[in-house]
């Protein structure tokens, strides 16, 4: 039977099996190709089990279409697989109270964009705004929407919820964002149960230690799932190099190619860089260019 992978502690696991939840455990060593930990599963996974009484057995992890890694909390250079078969990535974002960086949504953006996930920004709290913030953050939709991300403007306490459930209908969505931007508010409105499976981590937090960094999957309805990631602070960027990055910036993937230096040019001082000059022109967003930057320094603006 094929069970779907709903929370991971790696030692318990949360499979759903035809519609029901069932605690789970592994039989053996399982690995997967291509990474290196034992027993990698993660949420998100489709898993062969078997039911025995109350319980699954995971006998296989199923190939995934992608998944998304974090770095270790330790810092000790693994990483570790947070989600598998994602759809889209959505990060929940504020102008104000507080304001999210917009280094921060580059960094989400350019790391969902490295596994080839699709992207939404949701800016919320936009009853907060005022005329002067409000077109500021038009100019913002309109900079990602040119990228091609999806954006939307919304207040999680009083609007409805039709056209994010439109975007998110059919598809796993791995749902991020800095504290206080209203992710928990919008997740409770978006599905009863998320608030009521909150309550149960308990259940597993005696069973693993570092409880609060593991992603955790619910349902809207049978076809539609969300990802709720905790540790999203620790995940995207790992094992980029910096002449790579510039890739999964929509608007440079390209231009790129004409850079005198080919792909060797870093876009920082070389002769002849076409990036500095459709920045110069406008054509690239000078704030896009200074994420650009920041992130080939390697400097940690996750905040
Ligand atoms: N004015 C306004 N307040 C909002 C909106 N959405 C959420 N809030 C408020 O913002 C505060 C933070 O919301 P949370 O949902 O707890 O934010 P969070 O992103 O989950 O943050 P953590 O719980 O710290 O992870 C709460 O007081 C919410 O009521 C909104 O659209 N407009
Ligand atoms: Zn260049």
């Amino acid at each position: 039977m094929t069970g779907l992978v709903f929370k991971s502690t790696g030692s318990w696991y949360d499979v759903q099996v035809d519609g029901r939840h069932y605690p789970a455990r592994v039989r053996g060593k399982l690995r997967l190709e291509g990474i290196k930990e034992n027993n990698p599963i993660a949420v998100g996974d489709r898993v062969d089990v078997d039911i025995e009484g109350h319980e699954a057995i995971i006998t296989a992890i199923q190939p995934r279409i992608n998944h998304v890694l974090r770095q270790s909390v330790k810092k000790t250079g693994h990483s570790h697989v947070l989600a598998a078969n994602i759809d889209q990535a959505l990060v929940v974002a504020t102008i104000k109270q507080p304001r999210t960086s917009l280094g921060f949504i580059d960094r989400f953006l350019v790391s969902a964009e490295a596994f080839r996930i699709p992207q939404v920004i949701v800016f919320n709290k936009r009853d907060l705004l005022t005329a002067d913030e409000r077109e500021e953050v038009n100019k913002l939709i309109n900079l990602y929407e040119t990228t091609g991300v999806r954006v939307l403007l919304m207040c999680a306490v009083r609007d409805e919820l039709e056209p994010l459930l439109q975007i998110l209908q059919g598809k796993t969505t791995l749902v991020a964002g800095h504290s206080g931007v209203g992710k928990s508010t919008l997740l409770n409105r978006l599905s009863p149960d998320i608030k009521q499976t909150v309550g149960d981590i308990s259940d597993f937090s005696n069973k693993g230690t570092h409880t609060t960094t593991f992603a955790e999957m619910f349902s809207l309805n049978e076809q539609t799932h969300i990802i709720d990631t905790p540790g999203v602070k620790e995940w995207g960027l790992v094992d980029m190099t910096a002449e790579e990055i510039s890739d999964y910036f929509p608007e440079m993937r390209d231009r790129r190619l004409d850079c005198k230096l080919g792909a060797r040019c870093l876009h920082q001082t070389e002769p002849k860089c076409a990036i500095r000059t459709a920045v110069e022109k406008g054509d690239i967003a000078e704030s896009r260019y200074q994420s650009y930057l920041s992130m080939i320094a390697g400097e940690d603006n996750r905040k």
